[in-house]
């Protein structure tokens, strides 16, 4: 993997039905510059999967952004994905690299788990994720990661680092500041009117610091 493919806004699809609906709104971000997108849909039929993952990959391909799947490591073959992202329930990274081979992204959730974060760092996962830094209606009940647990990971870190969980444009200065590579939002991104400001603004954070 090019190393700083993980960079910048990393959009997360939500859990919609509408497939038309997903894919306007996805191309409005992408015309907007995110950097990544993972298609993360844990509601619909393992068909709707198939159609919804399909439209988005051409979308991503299109805009040349790299398209990333949720858990669903079949799909993510069957589409030769990008890249996969898992949790500590999905499949392991070893089995994963065995079925889709090495030049697939991976990323892995490492919540606010130090030890975690230790284990990955001697895998070759291309990057971890930490979260959530803030209460999220999206995932009510994932582990809270403080600031000082991101600043410590990005510390010691070889890997690029993802913060997600309640980040929008008014909380991610902090976050930013503290060293990640990337931002990844679920509602901050999709529920919101107008975001191609909000992306240009966020962007710059990265940049200028
Ligand atoms: N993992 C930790 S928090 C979270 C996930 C998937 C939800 C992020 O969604 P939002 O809407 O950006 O808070
Ligand atoms: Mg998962």
């Amino acid at each position: 993997m090019t190393s700083n493919i993980i960079n910048g806004i990393y959009a997360i699809t939500p859990d919609w039905e509408d497939t038309r609906q997903l894919i306007i709104k996805t191309e409005e971000l992408l015309l907007n510059k995110i950097n990544l997108l993972q298609y993360r849909n844990k509601k619909v039929s393992k068909q709707l999967r198939m159609t919804q993952a399909k439209e988005l990959q051409a979308l991503c391909h299109h805009y040349q952004v790299p398209f990333i799947i949720n858990d669903d490591y079949e799909l993510c073959g069957i589409l030769n994905a990008d890249g996969i992202h898992l949790g500590k329930d999905d499949i392991t990274i070893e089995e994963v690299r065995n079925r889709l081979g090495n030049d697939i992204i991976v990323g892995i959730s490492c919540y606010n788990d130090f030890e975690r974060v230790n284990k990955m760092m001697a895998t070759n996962c291309d990057y971890i994720a930490l979260g959530a830094c803030f209460p999220t209606k999206t995932k009510p009940n994932a582990p809270h990661a403080s600031l000082n647990f991101l600043e410590n990971v990005v510390e010691i870190s070889i890997k690029p680092v993802v913060a997600i969980g309640g980040i929008n444009l008014d909380n991610c200065v902090p976050i930013i500041n503290s060293g990640v590579n990337a931002i990844a939002m679920i509602n901050a991104l999709y529920s919101t009117d107008k975001v191609s400001n909000k992306i240009l603004e966020i962007k710059r954070k990265f940049i200028n610091g």
